[in-house]
C-alpha cells in the first residue's frame, strides 16, 4: 500500500471534517473548496484511480453515488442540482491517488469545466 493521504484520513491519522461514514465509504470536506458545498467521498478500500476499479469494487464504487446523493439532499441541493465528478490521471488534474468522488453544489456550475 503506498503512502496515501486519504487512507490516513480514513484511519483518523490526519484530521479532516468528516461529514459521513459507513462501512463502505468516508466523506469529508474538501480542504480547498471550489463551491459552497465541496465534499469528497472515498471508498474505504484503497483504489488508486478509476483505471484500477475492478468488478469486485462494483458495490463500493456505486455506493459513493448513493452517499453523495444523500448528503446533497440533506444540504438542500436536490432540486437546484449538483455535480459529482472523479478526476482521473494527469490531464484531468488528479492529485490524490485514492479515488474520490467530488460533490460540488451551492452555486451555478459551468460546463464544460476548464
Ligand atoms: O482532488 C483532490 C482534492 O483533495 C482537492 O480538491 C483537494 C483535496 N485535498 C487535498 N488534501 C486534503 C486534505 N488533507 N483534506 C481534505 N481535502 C484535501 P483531485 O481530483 O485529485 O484533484
Amino acid at each position: 500500500m503506498p503512502d496515501c493521504l486519504f487512507c490516513k484520513i480514513r484511519d483518523g491519522l490526519i484530521p479532516a471534517r468528516v461529514v459521513y461514514r459507513d462501512e463502505l465509504c468516508v466523506a469529508f470536506e474538501d480542504i480547498n473548496p471550489q463551491a459552497p458545498t465541496h465534499v469528497l467521498f472515498i471508498p474505504t478500500k484503497h483504489i488508486a484511480t478509476v483505471n484500477d476499479i475492478t468488478a469486485e469494487d462494483r458495490e463500493a464504487v456505486g455506493h459513493l453515488f448513493i452517499a453523495a446523493a444523500k448528503v446533497a439532499k440533506e444540504r438542500g441541493h436536490a432540486d437546484n442540482g449538483y455535480r459529482v465528478v472523479m478526476n482521473t490521471q494527469r490531464d484531468a488534474g488528479q492529485t490524490v491517488f485514492h479515488i474520490h468522488l467530488h460533490l460540488l453544489a451551492g452555486r451555478p456550475l459551468m460546463w464544460p469545466p476548464g
